[in-house]
């Protein structure tokens, strides 16, 4: 139940100087930087809202590393983003699906913060009014606190000292963890400012949603289509499930977190090491979901546990509610 007195709503600011409290090393340096995410937020969130106004939809006639069409807003919130940092002194690079390598950003020495995003996540729906997405990594790699971050100091996602994502959807909204749980806000377009409205969220421990595009099932490994069966066997499976597949990873892991269930992104012929980028998609969104009591796996391993090798890297994805990702990761193990 929100008090309707605005002044006593907890503000994202307030919500993370607050958590600042609780270190007493911090220097206040991450409080900054994930100011500066939710400001590029709402700049993107205004931007998106009257991209069909503006003449921002569409594609760029260009492709990314990743050999994909880049569309305009993947550009416009590719730059958003990383000029928010751009003079910040605060990140050493900026890791992004929309750029071949990192961006090293203007910075003293010391800065100890390597950002890697997904800037526009679900861009097949961006031209169609639809959710999309941005997601942010925040790692602190290992150095000597003498140079800056070096992102080939990246070991893995546990590296990771924030993550968190903002759905740009009906509403905006903005959650994120620094290792203290998942916490959700909802952007006040009214005053400017995300409001804590999903404090301490806990995932379900099972659900009934799951979240992949079937069309690529029959070229799934045979455990993997061997899961789904199960899932959508009703004589079989531990109750019914509905499937829910957005089109944006952001919104089908929001639903994930919020209602319980599963989304599945696991190789296939198109994509033999998985279609989802391990540094700004997945290890991200691992961080937030394990905050919130979830799981996340590519059927072998842990996500966080996962050895970063590159900065494009794509892994087998799964993730969600802790009994499914039991159920599949036991699938999995079996000899289908
Ligand atoms: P983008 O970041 O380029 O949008 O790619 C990721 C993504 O769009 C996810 O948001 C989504 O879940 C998935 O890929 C959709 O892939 P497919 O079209 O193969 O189902």
């Amino acid at each position: 139940m929100m008090d309707d007195h605005p002044a006593r709503r907890v503000t994202l600011q307030r919500h993370i100087l607050e958590s600042q409290r609780h270190h007493r090393e911090a220097t206040g340096e991450l409080s900054v930087l994930l100011t500066q995410i939710a400001y590029a937020g709402k700049i993107f969130a205004h931007a998106l809202g009257r991209a069909p106004l503006a003449g921002r939809l569409g594609s760029t006639g260009g492709t990314n590393v990743q050999g994909e069409v880049t569309k305009k807003l993947d550009v416009f919130g590719n730059e958003t983003i990383t000029d928010a940092f751009a003079t910040s002194e605060l990140v050493a690079a900026v890791v992004s699906e929309e750029d071949d390598e990192p961006r090293p950003m203007a910075c003293g020495p010391g800065a100890k913060y390597i950002l890697c995003i997904d800037p526009l996540d679900g861009s097949s729906n961006s031209d169609i009014n639809g959710v999309v997405g941005t997601i942010f990594g925040v790692y602190q790699p290992a150095t000597d606190g003498a140079r800056e971050a070096d992102v080939a100091h990246l070991r893995s996602g546990r590296d990771q000292v924030a993550a968190g994502y903002i759905m740009y959807g009906p509403s905006t909204a903005f959650a994120y963890t620094t290792g203290e749980g998942l916490h959700g806000f909802t952007l006040d377009e009214d005053i400017g400012e995300f409001v804590l409205t999903h404090p301490a969220i806990r995932c379900p421990e099972a659900g009934s949603y799951y979240s992949a595009n079937l069309a690529n099932v029959p070229t799934w490994p045979s455990n993997a289509r061997r899961y789904i069966e199960h899932l959508t066997d009703s004589t079989e499976a531990a109750h019914a499930y509905s499937l829910r597949y957005s089109g944006a990873l952001v919104a089908d892991v929001h639903r994930t977190v919020l209602e319980g269930g599963i989304y599945l992104y696991p190789c296939d012929l198109r994509h033999p090491d998985g279609k989802l980028r391990l540094l700004y998609e997945c290890a991200p969104l691992a961080f937030v979901v394990e905050q919130a009591g979830g799981a996340a796996s590519t059927g072998r391993a842990r996500v966080l546990d996962v050895p970063i090798q590159s900065v494009h890297q794509r892994i087998p994805f799964v993730i969600g509610s802790r009994a499914e990702l039991e159920r599949f990761d036991a699938f999995m193990r079996s000899d289908a």
